[in-house]
């Protein structure tokens, strides 16, 4: 039978693992959110470093489900990276993670590991809706089950929000240095975005608590990037055919990766440098160029691709309808953009769609397609507006926005129903339930959902007559190419 994967005995000589003694580990960082994105990226460039300074080990903490926690845990939080390309895969077995805690299963021991002042850095990555934001006005969404909860009851959260005042709110109390809470999400300003809803969050539980974050509290920005399909029954056999061991928490990636990090952290913070990341003072535009770039063009190939039937999205660029496309809105992407030191738009969308191209990685589109109430605003919906008021080119905006109408019916092709996946599905069926099929009826009830879509959108006839158009062709089952 083979054997799990739980320490560093008999890995074939092939596998990269550790260059530092584990059981030496100190954990500096609470990460929340253990998905597979983190253990690509954070986790990794973390591990590169540690033998250089062996108090950043990581402890992760899953908020709701129990699975990722109890695998990594009877790991001893071992697990196996796979990186695919066309040449082949690698595995690496990543040992930053020291132990991992489920918040639902220990609410209270949590929030201990918040007061612990080894811990010096509280990391995020736990999706766009996670947060609380009101996108209406970039604060706190009261009406947000975690938020709403958390506010009745703050010293017994359940939110990411919620938590991270409580933990903030205990260092004070005991006269500690706060941590520096580090939002890994694909957000504009995440840090901002972040400092902004606990501000509000705390201000609301005691406003002096609210001066002592104001006043000590560092929120860097960071741009993160690499891309990470949901692990699958094929990424489990290649990690035992590498490693010899059974892994449940194994995930595979991408060979690219970038992190930029804004450089303000209160108690110091790995030097992550070494392992790639680039330190900056203000992220913005790096973060502006990757949500637009790679994740409006993402989310524009999974609409219109799961609507098509491609399943990956590296299908969607055997489709030249498709892959012209997602290269044209590149181009109106990187025209929003204000120049950037040392990059070149056009190179960067060229290996963009290199990576979208790579044969090796099996990104699902309806993974991609998923939570898109929350993903559109800054992928495509600040943009369009942007090159509206310019008076360029926002045709494959409307384009994008109409394949996601097109996938919010809930239904493909065939007449068979789907799943949307999105915090607001049942407000976008009961909009859609209260109309008629046509394409204008579909979105006049989308473009009227509370807060999704800006005026400067909704009232530019134009453009949205354009999304219409579009939308119609798409419900009548038209190919990208006839579309444009
Ligand atoms: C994707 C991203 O699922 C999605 O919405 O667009 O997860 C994307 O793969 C990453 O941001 C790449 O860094």
């Amino acid at each position: 039978m083979t054997t799990r994967l739980q320490n560093l005995d008999g890995l074939p000589a092939s596998v990269i693992r550790p260059a530092y003694r584990r059981d030496a580990l100190t954990a500096g960082i609470l990460h929340l959110g253990p998905g597979a994105f983190f253990r690509a990226h954070l986790a990794v460039y973390t591990d590169d470093v540690l033998a250089k300074d062996n108090r950043w080990g990581i402890e992760a903490v899953s908020l709701r489900s129990t699975d990722v926690v109890n695998h990594l845990n009877e790991q001893n939080g071992l697990y196996t990276l796979l990186t695919r390309d066309t040449a082949g895969t690698t595995a690496r077995v990543i040992g930053s993670i020291s132990k991992a805690h489920a918040a639902s299963r220990n609410p209270a021991g949590l929030l201990k590991r918040l007061a612990d002042p080894a811990i010096r850095i509280v990391s995020l990555t736990v999706t766009e809706k996670a947060y609380g934001l009101d996108p209406r006005t970039g604060g706190l969404d009261l009406a947000h089950p975690d938020i709403a909860a958390d506010l009745a009851n703050p010293t017994h959260p359940r939110g990411v929000i919620g938590y991270i005042v409580a933990g903030l709110a205990a260092r004070r109390a005991q006269g500690l240095n706060p941590f520096t809470p580090l939002s890994c999400d694909n957000l504009p300003g995440n840090g901002a975005v972040l400092k902004r809803l606990v501000l509000e969050f705390a201000d609301r539980v005691d406003p002096a608590l609210r001066r002592w974050i104001e006043e000590s509290v560092p929120f860097p920005s960071t741009m993160v990037d690499r891309i990470t399909p949901a692990s699958t029954d094929e990424t489990y056999a290649d990690a035992q055919r590498l490693t010899g061991h059974a892994d449940r928490a194994a995930i595979e990636t991408e060979p690219f990766s970038q992190w930029v990090i804004e450089d303000h952290f209160v108690d110091g913070r790995p030097a992550w440098e070494e392992a790639g990341a680039l330190m900056v003072s203000d992220v913005s535009a790096y973060e502006k160029m990757k949500l637009r770039m790679l994740n409006g063009a993402h989310s524009l190939l999974a609409y219109l691709g799961f609507i098509a039937g491609h399943e990956f999205i590296r299908d969607t660029m055997q489709d030249a309808g498709l892959k012209s496309l997602a290269e044209r809105h590149m181009k109106a992407a990187a025209r929003t953009l204000d120049p950037l030191a040392g990059i070149d738009f056009h190179d960067y969308a060229r290996a963009l769609i290199a990576r979208f191209e790579n044969r090796a990685i099996a990104h699902r589109t309806y993974q991609i397609a998923m939570d898109g109430t929350q993903k559109l605003p800054q992928r495509l919906l600040q943009p369009a507006m942007e090159a509206l008021a310019r008076g360029e080119d926002a045709e494959t905006f409307a384009i994008a926005v109409a394949g996601w109408m097109r996938y919010a019916m809930g239904i493909d092709r065939d007449g068979k129903p789907y799943e949307l996946r999105d915090p607001r599905a049942g407000e976008i069926a009961a909009a859609l339930g209260a109309t008629d099929t046509s394409a204008v009826s579909v979105s006049r009830a989308l473009f009227s959902l509370p807060g999704l879509f800006p005026e400067a959108l909704t009232d530019n006839a134009h453009w949205t007559a354009r999304v219409e158009t579009a939308l119609g062709d798409l419900m009548s089952g038209a190919s990208v190419p006839a579309i444009l």
